[in-house]
């Protein structure tokens, strides 16, 4: 039905472009040429094979589907038009954002509708402007280039994803969470104001003070409600250098009990500004990137007996960061030496490096180059990531990590590591477990499928850790969700349901934005159209 519109008005592109071409004239006005001037967009819409192609697919390879055409948008209202063509069509088509293209369920593709290539808003313009404790940055923008801009200036944002080949947008429309969140929050709360162009075609500049709805409707919001086509971030001294240790566990309560108390610590205690963490299974070392190793063969070797002592083979990492630059650097090993004291890794077994900040953040962009090199990056992501509530940890490691996924050997890695509840605000779309607790975990299940069969039997597998937890009644809420039904999305926003309904009927009453989400069905057809013969 969707495409029906959407065809008309390609074949009335087709058209429009032979007419410039042969005639040097435009076609008379109404119909569908006069939607074309009206538009000004038609020669930044692409429809060639080699334009869908590039955006039918996302990270996750999983999913699958071409959209008719894609926008190459050079400003916001660009993207305003095209959103206004389809609200206004009798049958409007989707439209979707793709920055990076890292979903990893299809969540940026748009069968039947136009994807909005994002990276080209900032190819004509210089869209990252730095002040004094914020910057404005396009959605567009990728956040390593943020991150290098406010660096000259020696400021950065606070909180960040562990990897930052992914744009502004698409971060903030999850939440954007990694070893600083539990300080800052997760990016989402360290944002002052946004431009959006939402679902009617409107651009919106929103903050908590201004059409305060749509701001934390579109702050963890999916896509749901607009496009996120500014967002002014909040902005810190930046650290210069930073001690980066990993401390190894064999013992899981040992591992959650220190990683809790690291995140108890306020910014003034001796402690860390950045706590993660990792689950290794079965001996699956990793060195880490093998130009810049964090342990050394011995390293490797000690770590594998104290594997093969542990009864699971499960080895427990934190992995946390001390920050500091001139005038701090004297202290820091004494710091440092202060908090490892309160800690009950295995004796020994703390390994520690010391980068720069830039090289900190930008870490994983080594792993890349390695996983790319050795050919399994562009391979199927099945990723399960869970909010797992702290009091039922323990029952999740016993269950799913030594459980589900023991004897477990795949490419990729496991993510383990708390977040204060408190530093996420519940006003805005995204999910936190409902138990109400002052912590809750994030466990990511980042594994790379190199096969057919392997990727069944992943996904074989995450269903088998949701039923887990369904069954045991662990109140888990999955991060960058996946659901096929829309009841699975009522459950996942719990209380929020009929006010994120709400939201969406006001500033997407189409339901044409983000459909790779697929929570909202497509509002029935207004009669006059489906009356006519
Ligand atoms: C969703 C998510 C992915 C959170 C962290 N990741 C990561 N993906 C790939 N490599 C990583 C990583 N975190 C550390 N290394």
């Amino acid at each position: 039905m969707a495409r029906t519109r959407l065809a008309a008005f390609l074949i009335g592109m087709a058209s429009f472009f032979s007419v410039v071409a042969g005639q040097l004239r435009p076609m008379p006005a109404g119909g569908l040429s006069g939607d074309l001037f009206a538009l000004g967009i038609a020669s930044k819409i692409r429809t060639d094979c080699n334009s869908t192609a590039s955006a039918s697919s996302d990270f996750g390879r999983i999913m699958e589907a071409a959209p008719e055409a894609v926008l190459h948008p050079a400003t916001p209202a660009d993207i305003a038009a095209l959103i206004r063509f389809s609200a206004s069509s009798p049958v409007p088509f989707p439209v979707s954002p793709r920055g990076q293209g890292h979903s990893v369920r299809g969540q940026s593709l748009a069968p039947g509708g136009v994807v909005v290539n994002m990276r080209t808003l900032g190819r004509a313009h210089h869209r990252i402007n730095v002040s004094a404790d914020y910057v404005d940055a396009g959605g567009e923008q990728l956040w390593v280039d943020v991150l290098r801009a406010t660096l000259k200036h020696g400021l950065a944002p606070r909180a960040w994803t562990d990897y930052l080949q992914l744009t502004v947008g698409g971060t903030l429309s999850n939440a954007g969470i990694g070893g600083q969140a539990f300080r800052h929050g997760p990016q989402i709360a360290n944002v002052h104001e946004l431009d959006v162009v939402t679902g009617t075609g409107e651009m919106v500049t929103c903050s908590r003070d201004k059409r305060k709805d749509l701001f934390f409707a579109a702050l963890g919001g999916l896509g749901q409600f607009g496009i996120i086509t500014r967002a002014r971030i909040a902005l810190e001294l930046a650290p210069k250098q930073v001690r980066w240790v990993r401390l190894a566990y064999s013992d899981v309560v040992a591992f959650t009990r220190d990683q809790e108390l690291l995140i108890s610590k306020q910014a003034s205690e001796a402690g860390f500004d950045y706590v993660e963490g990792q689950v290794q299974l079965n001996r699956t070392l990793t060195e880490g990137p093998k130009s810049t190793p964090f342990f050394s063969e011995a390293d490797i070797n000690r770590l594998a007996g104290l594997a093969s002592e542990t009864g699971s083979g499960a080895i427990y990492f934190i992995e946390a960061a001390m920050y500091y630059d001139e005038t701090t650097a004297p202290s820091v090993n004494q710091k440092l030496k202060m908090v490892l004291a309160q800690l009950s890794f295995v004796p020994g077994f703390v390994f520690t490096k010391d980068v720069t900040y830039f090289q900190f953040l930008d870490r994983v962009r080594v792993e890349e180059a390695e996983l790319r090199w050795a050919g399994v990056w562009d391979v199927p992501h099945p990723w399960l990531n869970l909010f797992v509530p702290r009091s039922r940890i323990l029952d999740f490691d016993a269950g799913v990590l030594k459980g589900i996924l023991g004897g477990d050997n795949p490419v990729g890695l496991i993510l383990m590591y708390p977040m204060n509840t408190a530093k996420w605000n519940s006003q805005m779309t995204a999910v936190t477990p409902p138990t109400g607790e002052d912590v809750f975990y994030t466990v990511g299940l980042l594994r790379s499928a190199l096969s057919a069969d392997e990727l069944e039997r992943l996904q074989r597998e995450n269903q088998s850790v949701l039923a887990f937890c369904d069954k045991e009644g662990i109140e888990c809420k999955q991060y960058l969700p996946y659901y096929t039904s829309q009841d699975g999305w009522r459950r996942h926003f719990g209380a929020k349901w009929s006010n994120i309904a709400q939201l969406k009927a006001k500033y997407d009453p189409h339901a044409i934005m983000s459909r790779g989400q697929r929570i909202f069905p497509l509002p029935s057809v207004p009669a006059a159209s489906t009356a006519t013969t």
